[in-house]
């Protein structure tokens, strides 16, 4: 307000010695050799292009702070309601080119390092990916980020400060995949800010005793103590002055540690293996699963202290917390961060069970990723009970009277098991709740379905067996005051599913949809700088007005029956597959046809998404091919496939898949039979900066999971967005993108979600042998088994979860499949047509912006307001 008392010293003085954003190439040459200078200790003579790249990422971050304190202190004055984005994963890729971007200083930079000897394309890409996840839900958060800020919106990330990042990944000359270390912080990271002040100290294991005063209030004492430090990644909108704040934690063992609740010898081995944080599945090989649950109490728990003192700063009382804060729980991993707000609340804040469970339930949203059974987070009773005892009352305590009423209907009430009701006052904690009919409606449960014992035991929060589990998805959902799936389809999918019986008992209203976007800032602009600079031109706009509006992309339309346009549209798609051919070639020695239809699947290898159908399919085509005559494979389309990702390292059927790839790619590119029409790779390692050169190149994109297993996806509407055409079935938000640029636009096969269950069924009980059911494919897998691609017998196992059992109905899919792949061959011989094709579906990509989708979490979930940065605080 510029009325407030200036804090300490001359003010002027003060306001004189501060930084302010660079905005020409003077001030931004004079800051890159100040760094140089002072932050490197080098000088223009021992300067390579990585010092290059450290002194410009400096540089820029400098001027991210001066919009980042202007952003903090304007929320600190006008305190809105803020939402936290709660995510164990946030896969960030390079960070440089992206604020140039959006700080719009992209062309004053270029001149600068140039003036100073560099090439700013040679120093963007010294930059190493931040690659703290695993794919699409990493990758999300990221979007959410760069999109919140882009849209002025009060909102920061919470994650962890992972040592290292997702594996990387080699492929040994057999086709195995290794996994190899990614220390990513190797080199100094200049885009973190270590708050070495913000600092929590978060507790495990010890003892949880109840007051035994009927309040449901406990002591938790002794265990182990860590401390989180705060290192806080600075993140800018688009064309704003806003920059949010992602604020990562690290762990720190605690000074005066108490030795006593340790053993000794183990204590560096303990320490230091919790301070090592890994982003992915291998976590769980190595570390084992109580590491994950001890990372995802210490990263919940830290961010909720933090939240809390924000708040506390406001003076409110403590009921009106859901006013000020929202929280997203990105998938079920944050989770406990429910049970903790409660321990918070009941036994530092003195509430009441009711009132707390008020809050709570009004505080947070939980967004579901998927509704594979397997992939449903479950956590052992005996070890949430040894890590967090306290948590694992107040879980009981949530869920007791469900427990209770499940046993008193089924006569058992005699065998309540020590492990979970630890104390004489616990039993009657519980017992006191359910007579008071306070809990959460667990006999209302009983009321509404009378005698439904079925019922109850499904949506119990603890699941019975050896040993007992708490599920997740069931916590997140009755601790949440909305829940969301990330696609039309699995959003239903959600409601009539896994959580049917919650939506029956709670009301539909609480299971809502918001489906997935992805920045166009990055994905558009930053990727395929020519395509955005035509559309800038045709739209005759201004860049920044359709990058925030992506609906504006319709002006497109029209444009598709222009010859002059398709041409230039098809030129940049062809500049765009040399690009690819050109990183191929200097990165992995190889050379790629660049006059032929690129073809790609790129993303995490799982038998739901289907690599082995279109391996497979390859394989086909090449069988194909052979049996042709010189002449005819004139006529054929030529055809490169491309496939990238990695497959999590204990996952056996999946890495067979890559050896597979990798094989059938070397005797097909190696037969000069076909060489010319139909090559094969499989690029390793592969990450979110190879997909910035990958997904402008394609033509045509596939996403052929089994209806009903991908949720959503997200690198569909990125290919869909840069031209590319999409071969998918009937799943996830590829159904939302063919709505929106027409069926004829894409190409689609395969059984829909509703058949899914009685083909699986049928696979069960009433086998047909697949040289019966799909002779095609029958063929395909025996010239495997008879070793046409080497290591006879070692595909066994792949190819028999087709022959057997067919989980994910590949002899179902694999005739339409390769008819949709002759439809493709059909509509690319059109050329023509095809780049209408290619105009009309980026034209039609609008909402697919996580502009949108950022939007909708505001407005229907969060409740939070834009809250601009003006320029003047
Ligand atoms: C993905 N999920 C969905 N999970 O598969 C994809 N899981 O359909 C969707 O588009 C995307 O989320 C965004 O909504 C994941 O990426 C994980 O990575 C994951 C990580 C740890 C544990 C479980």
């Amino acid at each position: 307000t510029g009325k407030e008392k200036w804090p300490r010293g001359d003010e002027k003085v003060w306001k004189a010695g501060m930084r302010s954003l660079d905005k020409d190439v003077e001030s931004i040459t004079k800051s890159f050799v100040n760094h140089v200078q002072t932050s490197l200790a080098r000088q223009a003579h021992n300067l390579d292009d990585l010092g290059a790249y450290q002194a410009a990422a400096l540089s820029v971050r400098d001027n991210l702070l001066v919009n980042w304190n202007k952003t903090q202190l304007q929320y600190m004055r006008k305190s809105p309601k803020r939402a936290y984005y709660l995510s164990l994963e946030f896969l960030m890729g390079r960070t440089l080119d992206n604020a140039l971007l959006n700080l719009g200083l992209k062309d004053e930079y270029k001149d600068g390092v140039r003036l100073l000897g560099f090439n700013i394309e040679d120093i963007l890409e010294q930059e190493r990916d931040a690659a703290l996840g695993n794919g699409g839900l990493g990758r999300l958060a990221a979007c959410y980020l760069d999109s919140s800020a882009s849209q002025e919106l009060p909102l920061w990330g919470y994650g962890l400060r992972y040592k290292y990042g997702i594996f990387k990944q080699l492929i040994s000359p057999e086709g195995n995949q290794l996994e190899a270390p990614d220390p990513w912080l190797e080199h100094q990271n200049p885009w973190e800010l270590p708050r070495l002040d913000v600092a929590y100290e978060v507790r495990f294991y010890g003892r949880a005793e109840r007051l035994g005063d009927g309040s449901g209030r406990a002591l938790w004492t002794g265990g182990q103590e860590v401390l989180a430090i705060a290192y806080d990644v600075m993140i800018p909108g688009y064309n704003t002055a806003t920059t949010n704040n992602l604020r990562l934690w690290e762990s720190k063992p605690k000074r005066g540690f108490d030795l006593n609740s340790f053993n000794a010898g183990n204590y560096e081995g303990a320490l230091s293996r919790f301070v090592v944080l890994f982003a992915d599945f291998f976590a769980y090989r190595t570390f084992g699963k109580e590491l994950r649950l001890k990372q995802q109490y210490f990263w919940t728990a830290a961010s909720l202290s933090d939240i809390l003192r924000r708040f506390k700063n406001l003076n409110k009382p403590m009921s009106e917390f859901p006013e000020f804060v929202a929280i997203q729980l990105n998938d079920t991993h944050p989770t406990l961060a429910i049970p903790e707000l409660m321990r918070i609340l009941i036994d530092e804040e003195d509430l009441h069970w009711d009132a707390a469970w008020k809050i709570v339930t009004n505080t947070f949203f939980y967004t579901n990723h998927t509704v594979l059974p397997e992939a449903l987070e479950k956590w052992s009773v005996p070890l949430v009970e040894h890590v967090l005892p306290r948590h694992m009352q107040i879980i009981y305590d949530i869920v007791g009277p469900i427990y209770f009423c499940t046993l008193i209907i089924l006569h058992l009430t005699c065998q309540l098991d020590r492990t979970c009701f630890s104390s004489k006052a616990s039993v009657s904690f519980i017992y006191a709740r359910l007579c008071a009919l306070t809990m959460i409606k667990t006999v209302a449960v009983e009321k509404k379905f009378p005698g439904d014992r079925e019922r109850l035991a499904r949506m119990s929060l603890i699941e019975e067996g050896q040993p007992k589990q708490v599920r997740m998805a069931h916590l997140a959902c009755v601790g949440s005051r909305k829940v969301n799936g990330v696609a039309e389809l699995h959003s239903d999918l959600v409601r009539t599913t896994i959580l049917k019986d919650f939506v029956e008992f709670e009301g539909i209203s609480k299971f809502g949809n918001v489906t997935n976007g992805i920045t166009p800032r990055r994905w558009l602009d930053q990727c395929n700088p020519e395509l955005s600079a035509l559309i800038t031109k045709a739209l005759k706009l201004e860049k920044s007005v359709w990058l925030k509006d992506l609906t504006k992309l319709e002006g497109l339309l029209p444009f598709a029956e222009n010859k002059a346009f398709r041409k230039e549209w098809a030129g940049i798609k062809q500049r765009n597959k040399e690009r690819l051919a050109h990183y191929i070639e200097t990165t992995l020695g190889l050379t790629i046809n660049t006059k032929a239809l690129f073809d790609v699947q790129i993303k995490r290898l799982h038998e739901y998404k289907r690599q082995t159908l279109n391996i497979l399919g390859v394989i086909h085509r090449y069988l194909t091919l052979k049996n042709m005559t010189p002449a005819q494979r004139k006529k054929v389309n030529n055809r490169v496939v491309f496939f990238a990702g990695k497959a999590a390292p204990g996952y056996y059927i999946a890495k067979l898949t890559i050896r597979l790839i990798v094989n059938v790619a070397r005797t097909i590119n190696a037969d000069p039979d076909t060489r010319d029409y139909l090559t094969l790779y499989f690029l390793p390692d592969y990450s979110v900066s190879l997909a910035e050169v990958l997904i402008p190149a394609s033509d045509i994109s596939q996403h052929i999971s089994t209806a009903g297993t991908e949720a959503s996806g997200t690198s569909n509407m990125k290919f869909c967005l840069n031209g590319g055409l999409l071969l998918g079935t009937v799943d996830g938000a590829n159904i939302e993108i063919a709505e929106e640029v027409g069926e004829s636009n894409v190409f689609f096969f395969g059984h829909l979600t509703p058949a899914v269950e009685d083909l699986r069924y049928q696979h069960l009980y009433h086998h047909i042998p697949i040289e019966k059911k799909c002779p095609a494919l029958a063929h395909v897998l025996n010239q495997v088994s008879l070793g046409l691609f080497g290591d006879n017998e070692v595909y066994e196992p792949l190819l028999n979860t087709i022959r057997q059992g067919d989980y994910y109905l590949l002899s179902d899919d694999f005739d339409s499949y390769i008819a949709a792949l002759a439809m493709v061959d059909e509509a690319y011989s059109d050329t023509e047509e095809w780049i209408k094709k290619s105009i009309r579906t980026t034209a039609k990509m609008g909402k697919f912006s996580s502009d949108r989708a950022i939007n909708e979490y505001a407005e229907s979930y969060w409740n939070i307001e834009a809250t601009p940065i003006t320029p003047h605080s």
